[in-house]
Order: structure tokens, then C-alpha cells, then sequence
């Protein structure tokens, strides 16, 4: 039994495995080794039995810093869904480099004009705008809900083609040769409505990471404004800044 675990201490042993676990599990950040050893090993490297490696791994999964993948073992939440650190990348493409299938459901597809969107996106304010309204899974778990909103000449026709099974960022470079050059965006925490606390199966008024992001092509005009509601538990939002 390693040094840290106290057998008679105040402490119960379950605790002092899940906080090792935690501890474990942030050392791991910088690296893509998200995946825990089994229950067994653990059991055996930690020197306590199976049922207490259990009860902690249970809190550290209510708790959303571990989730099981039925068959393939416990990950740690940070190092599945956080998004590559400084990379302007896509939903589709986040979850791909997790080992996670993506998906989406189509919610609404239309064109429209509205004055505030337009200023938004810097356009004239009678500029026809399409808005995608996407429920967006993992695993075919729900993940987000995603309301892009972009000027309808910069991709004709989009909201007519099959957003369901491909990427919303393939298809505008590869159907309409746009290059998404950056991103701008603000994360806030903001309580889930009914709709989307319905999509996201969470309870109504539960806490959603909300984030509002602008991509820029290379020559400054904004391709899209997004609106996104993620489940806190299922995906973290993470950066690295350097001097
Ligand atoms: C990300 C972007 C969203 C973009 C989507 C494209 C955030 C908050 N949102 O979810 O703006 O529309 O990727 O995903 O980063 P797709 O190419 O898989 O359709």
C-alpha cells in the first residue's frame, strides 16, 4: 500500500483512493493517458480491495472527473472532451481525436434577416443569414446544443445539405473553399431553459458552459456566430497560454 494511504487514519480509505485518483488524473493533463488501469490493478497497486477502488471510482463519476466507456475501461473527463489547446478545430474533430464517435441531430435549418445578428457578424443588416441549429452527441450521448448563424453568401445552399453526419467546418472548406483562419469567444456558466436542458436530458435551470464564438476567415470577414449550450459533465473547456 503506497505511503499516502493512512489504514487508521480519520480518513476513510475510499476518500484517500479518490483524491489519489484526482491527483493522478491532473498529473495526467498534459498527456493523452486519460484511460485509468482497471479496478483490479488498482485494487492491487493501491493495496486495498476492489470495493473500495469501486466507491471512489462512483464519486470521481458523479463528480464528472471519470466516466466509464461500457467495455473499454474508466477515462478521465478532462483528457476526453477538453479541446486541443490553442487549435481553431471543430466538434466533429474534438471528438474524433478522443476516440469518441460524433454525431448530430438537425434541430432547425432556415434563412433570415435580422438586424442584430448582422451587426453581430459586421454585414449590412438586410444581409440574408442562415442559422443551423444542431444537438450535438458523443457516443451518442448529448453533448451541446449549437446555433450557428452565417451569412448565407458565403455558402449558398448549406442549410439544404446533410449536416447530420458531416462536419459543418469540412463542408465549408471543402464545398465552399473557405479557410477558417481564428476564433474569438466568451465562456460563461448559465443555467439550461427548458428546451435545451431537454435536449441535453438534464434538468431544467441546471448549470451548461455557455459560449458565444466568432471565426474569422483569413481576410477578417466573420464566416459564423455561434451560440453553444455544453453539459459541464461532459466537457470541459481548456487553454494553455503562454507568454
Ligand atoms: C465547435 C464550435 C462551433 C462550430 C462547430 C463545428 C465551439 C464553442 N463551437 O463546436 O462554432 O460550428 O465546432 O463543428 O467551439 P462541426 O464541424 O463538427 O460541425
Amino acid at each position: 500500500m503506497p505511503q499516502l494511504l493512512h489504514r487508521r487514519g480519520p480518513i476513510p480509505l475510499y476518500t484517500q483512493v479518490k483524491e489519489h485518483l484526482r491527483a493522478r488524473i491532473s498529473g495526467d493533463e498534459a498527456s493523452d493517458a486519460s484511460r485509468l488501469p482497471s479496478e483490479r490493478e488498482l485494487a492491487k497497486e493501491l493495496g486495498v480491495s476492489r470495493v473500495t477502488v469501486r466507491q471512489a471510482l462512483r464519486e470521481l463519476i458523479e463528480e464528472g472527473a471519470v466516466f466509464t466507456a461500457p467495455g473499454r475501461g474508466t477515462f478521465a473527463v478532462s483528457a476526453r472532451l477538453a479541446p486541443a489547446t490553442g487549435r481553431l478545430t471543430s466538434f466533429t474533430q474534438e471528438m474524433i481525436d478522443r476516440g469518441i464517435a460524433p454525431s448530430s441531430r438537425v434541430l432547425a435549418a432556415d434563412e433570415l434577416v435580422d438586424a442584430h445578428l448582422a451587426e453581430i457578424l459586421q454585414v449590412h443588416e438586410d444581409t440574408p443569414l442562415v442559422r443551423i441549429r444542431r444537438l450535438r452527441l458523443g457516443d451518442d450521448e448529448p453533448v451541446a446544443v449549437e446555433t450557428s448563424v452565417l451569412p448565407a453568401e458565403l455558402c449558398p445552399g448549406i442549410a439544404t445539405l446533410d449536416l447530420e453526419t458531416r462536419s459543418l467546418y469540412e463542408t465549408l472548406r471543402t464545398i465552399y473553399r473557405l479557410r477558417l483562419h481564428a476564433s474569438e469567444l466568451v465562456v460563461e456558466s448559465r443555467q439550461a431553459e427548458w428546451g435545451t436542458a431537454g435536449l441535453l436530458h438534464i434538468a431544467p435551470d441546471s448549470p451548461v458552459l455557455f459560449i458565444e464564438r466568432r471565426t474569422l476567415l483569413a481576410d477578417g470577414r466573420i464566416a459564423e456566430f455561434v451560440r453553444s449550450w455544453y453539459r459541464p459533465d461532459r466537457y470541459q473547456f481548456r487553454m494553455r497560454l503562454a507568454l
